[in-house]
């Protein structure tokens, strides 16, 4: 593969011309309870930040400032978030972070797919007049330097590149699956195959898409028209526009493992509950994978003026106080011991309980005498006293819900239903 290593004026070009558009209408429905009422996209995670700050951090920090936002599904709580936190771009420079809800722009339908969505837009794109199209998912929580990627791109001369990273073969199925050859093209591409093709030499691996896609501008109006207008399609880059391009076209991988230079590598899904639970919990480890206080490669979210997070030590039986945890601002522990946990802003933990292994959302309450572990707790969730969680799964699953692996989810319909029953 040619280096990726290039100068830096080179780079600005690059991105210049790369105009990004991030898909953020999907349903999310593996995430449950999490996603009922919004986007997944929106979906707090880390203390602070929503699930699409982190596509957007890595387009700016990539120093790519033209952004499209497409959304759908559930989409108010995310662009109420897009608006108080990417709302700043300087238009009068040209750059933007413009919130593109489905208008039915073409036709009486709403985004028929990702491909669809695009296609509904291009009088967007064509007004914008960008070189090449940068199209992400606003549903992954990973770090990436894209101008690494744009580089491979036009240096292959590709139509197409695709971003993708080795994952567990017993996983391929939820993910398109290719093949490359030794100089990166793609030769085979299928979409959530039953059988995954291993990798060569790494058989219990295969090669997924990362759902990350550059394409050169001709090029995608060409495919998407084609595609618009053919009723056999439904619609999606993974089911229809990959395959014709894989097939006919100059389709090129950019492996995200191979070039872990200015970022440290790390791409989750975060697709379902334990997913989410087991990347929330991985950032309380004392060397997490994803470095959040990294200054080389911040991620960029709004946050409310708050104060400190408040230790209160509230007699010689009870004191206030947190281990191996993440708690944001507007936090108070009251005589309450949290461990390896992470507490999101203005969260309360009263005396005599405790919070181990667990998510606390913002604004969630835990009274008195409770003891919580390995669950996630929603958002504005008042615990009531004395009220245990995640000890007899049993219970939990008749008023909660209850993953898979065993991490109990709470939303405050689930107390206050409870708390009616009893
Ligand atoms: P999936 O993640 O299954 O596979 P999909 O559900 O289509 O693909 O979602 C892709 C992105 O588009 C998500 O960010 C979603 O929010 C958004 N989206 C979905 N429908 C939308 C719509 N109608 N309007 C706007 N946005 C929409 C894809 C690829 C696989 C790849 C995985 C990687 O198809 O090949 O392996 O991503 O996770
Ligand atoms: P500067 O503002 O001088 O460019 P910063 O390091 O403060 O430098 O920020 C880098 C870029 O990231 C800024 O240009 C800004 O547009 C963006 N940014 C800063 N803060 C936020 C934020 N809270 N949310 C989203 N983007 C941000």
């Amino acid at each position: 593969m040619p280096s990726s290593r290039i100068p830096g004026n080179y780079v600005n070009e690059l991105t210049r011309s790369t105009l990004a558009m991030i898909l953020a209408g999907g349903r999310g429905e593996r995430l449950m309870h999490l996603t009922r009422a919004r986007a997944k996209p929106a979906t707090p995670f880390g203390g602070k930040y929503r699930i699409i700050d982190f596509t957007l951090s890595n387009c700016v920090n990539s120093g790519i400032r033209r952004i499209g936002v497409l959304t759908q599904y559930k989409a108010s709580e995310l662009i109420i978030h897009l608006q108080r936190a990417w709302g700043h771009f300087r238009g009068e420079f040209g750059e933007f972070v413009n919130i593109i809800p489905a208008q039915q722009q073409i036709g009486t339908s709403w985004y028929r797919g990702t491909a669809d969505a695009i296609y509904q837009n291009l009088s967007f794109l064509r007004d914008q007049r960008p070189e090449r199209v940068l199209i992400l998912g606003g549903d992954h929580v990973y770090k990436m330097d894209y101008t690494l990627l744009l580089s491979q791109h036009v240096e292959t001369g590709a139509d197409i590149t695709i971003g993708c990273i080795p994952v567990p073969k017993e996983r391929g199925a939820e993910f398109g699956v290719m093949s490359i050859d030794d100089n990166h093209r793609i030769t085979e591409f299928v979409e959530k195959p039953e059988q995954p093709t291993p990798m060569p030499g790494r058989e219990d691996m295969t090669l997924a898409s990362m759902g990350i896609y550059v394409i050169e501008m001709a090029f995608l109006e060409k495919m998407l028209m084609a595609d618009g207008s053919n009723p056999h399609s439904s619609h999606d880059f993974g089911m229809d526009i990959i395959p014709k391009c894989v097939a006919h076209h100059n389709t090129y991988a950019y492996c995200y493992e191979d070039d872990s230079a200015s970022v440290q590598p790390y791409w989750k899904d975060v697709g379902n509950i334990d997913e989410y639970y087991q990347a929330s919990m991985d950032l309380v480890n004392i060397d997490p994978e994803l470095n959040l206080y990294d200054e080389r490669w911040p991620i960029w979210t709004y946050q409310e003026q708050l104060p400190a997070a408040k230790f209160v030590f509230e007699d010689e039986k009870y004191c206030g106080m947190a281990l191996n945890s993440m708690v944001s601002a507007g936090c108070i522990i009251s005589g309450g011991v949290v461990k390896r946990s992470l507490l999101s802003y203005k969260v309360t933990v009263e005396q005599g309980s405790s919070v181990e292994d667990a998510v606390l959302m913002p604004s969630v309450q835990v009274g008195r005498h409770c003891r919580i572990r390995r669950a996630v707790i929603a958002e504005r969730c008042e615990i009531p006293d004395g009220m245990v969680i995640g000890e007899d799964l049993v219970l939990d699953a008749k008023r909660f819900y209850v993953s898979r692996n065993g991490v109990v989810v709470v939303v405050p319909e689930m107390i206050d239903a409870w708390q009616r029953e009893q």
